[in-house]
């Protein structure tokens, strides 16, 4: 018989590759989705006759202990969050509640009505903040720089926690920056990627940036999530940093993003310090040994390649909808 799958944040980025990935692995998939005056489901707008969309929501205890009774998963993956770290300055009380208390009612439901059931949870780099060893892995002491990072802290804790408490087999994904054409707009990857096809096609003049310097580790999310669906899968539950293990400056993303297209990204690229934060995360770097030798993990795609597809994603997008290149040129591969 078939396994199933529960999954939280199905509508954003991750879920949508996670959901991808489970079903061709046979899965049957449950998707959490909250309720929105207007819907969410871009993302997985191709899945949707194959996934059964269930409306609950993290903030909810009750609409998670009644939908893992309903559906009787055996893996539940913890993805929801307020997820945007700029934002959790702004609204650090809602962070905590969605993006920390969140993880503990949900494993609280499970430890009520699924407690054989496997559980991951979507820890995150943003943990190692001011970083006191790099490269960072699962033995780097936190220190949390936002008040999205402390939130995770809080979530990552609550994860080893039930584990150690209750034998729940559960695990904490310790993933560093993801991204992918489906990123949402807001992150510096995907802003950068959709900034430079709109300049190609005349709709913007300038690409206006926080801090050019911050270094990320930035892999591509098709690839994150073979980790989460494989540490549900190893002997034993544990913890893993997912990361590519190579660090990259934001200038070096926008460099790369521009000459992809022909153009100078300097003649295009500003700063702009709206768009620092009030304590930045100077440099991530993830050594992913752990998941690669028990999980036989690795990332297959390069961070030219992670550049290149996120460009031509968002060119082809603008080119298909009627807009016409006005400068730079059109990388091969690129329809519209
Ligand atoms: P994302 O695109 O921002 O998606 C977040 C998801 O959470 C969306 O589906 C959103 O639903 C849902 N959500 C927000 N509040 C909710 C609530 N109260 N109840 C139920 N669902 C709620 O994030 P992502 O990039 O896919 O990341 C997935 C997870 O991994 C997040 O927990 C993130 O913090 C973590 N993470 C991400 C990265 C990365 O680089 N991407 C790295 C490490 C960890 P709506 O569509 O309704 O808003
Ligand atoms: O910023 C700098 C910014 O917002 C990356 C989330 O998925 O990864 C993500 O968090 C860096 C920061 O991602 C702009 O200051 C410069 O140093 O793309 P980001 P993030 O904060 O690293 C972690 C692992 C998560 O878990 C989070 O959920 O880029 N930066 N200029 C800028 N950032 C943004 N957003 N916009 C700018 O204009």
């Amino acid at each position: 018989m078939s396994k199933t799958a529960f999954i939280t944040g199905i509508t954003g980025q991750d879920g949508s590759y996670l959901a991808e990935h489970l079903l061709e692995q046979g899965y049957r998939v449950v998707g959490m989705v909250r309720r929105a005056s207007t819907p969410s489901l871009e993302r997985i707008e191709h899945l949707r006759d194959r996934l059964d969309l269930v409306e609950g929501d993290l903030l909810d205890t009750s609409s998670l202990v009644r939908l893992l009774g309903e559906h009787e998963p055996d893996e539940v993956y913890n993805l929801a969050a307020q997820s945007f770290v700029k934002t959790s300055f702004h609204e650090p009380l809602n962070t905590g509640q969605v993006t920390g208390l969140g993880a503990a009612r949900l494993l609280e439901a499970l430890r009520l009505v699924r407690p054989g059931a496997r559980f991951y949870q979507a820890s995150s780099s943003e943990m190692f903040g001011k970083v006191r060893e790099t490269p960072q892995r699962e033995t780097t002491p936190f220190h949390p720089r936002s008040p999205y990072g402390v939130a995770k802290v809080y979530a990552h804790w609550m994860t080893v926690n039930y584990r150690e408490a209750y034998g729940i087999f559960a695990c904490s994904g310790i993933l560093f920056n993801h991204e992918s054409p489906r990123r949402g707009l807001e992150f510096v990857t995907r802003k950068i990627s959709n900034t430079v096809a709109r300049i190609v096609c005349g709709l913007e003049d300038r690409l206006l940036l926080g801090n050019l310097e911050a270094r990320r580790d930035w892999g591509f999310a098709g690839d994150y999530v073979r980790a989460m669906h494989a540490m549900l899968q190893a002997e034993e539950p544990d913890d893993y940093v997912v990361a590519t293990g190579e660090t990259h400056a934001v200038r070096e993303f926008c460099e790369l993003a521009f000459d992809r297209v022909g153009l100078d990204w300097q003649e295009f690229t500003g700063v702009d310090e709206r768009y620092y934060r009030p304590a930045e995360v100077d440099l991530l770097l993830g050594d992913p040994t752990r998941a690669r030798e028990r999980l036989g993990w690795k990332p297959r795609l390069s961070f030219p390649e992670l550049v290149g597809m996120m460009v031509d994603a968002d060119l082809d997008a603008l080119l298909r909808a009627g807009h016409h290149a006005v400068r730079g040129r059109i990388p091969a591969g690129v329809q519209g």
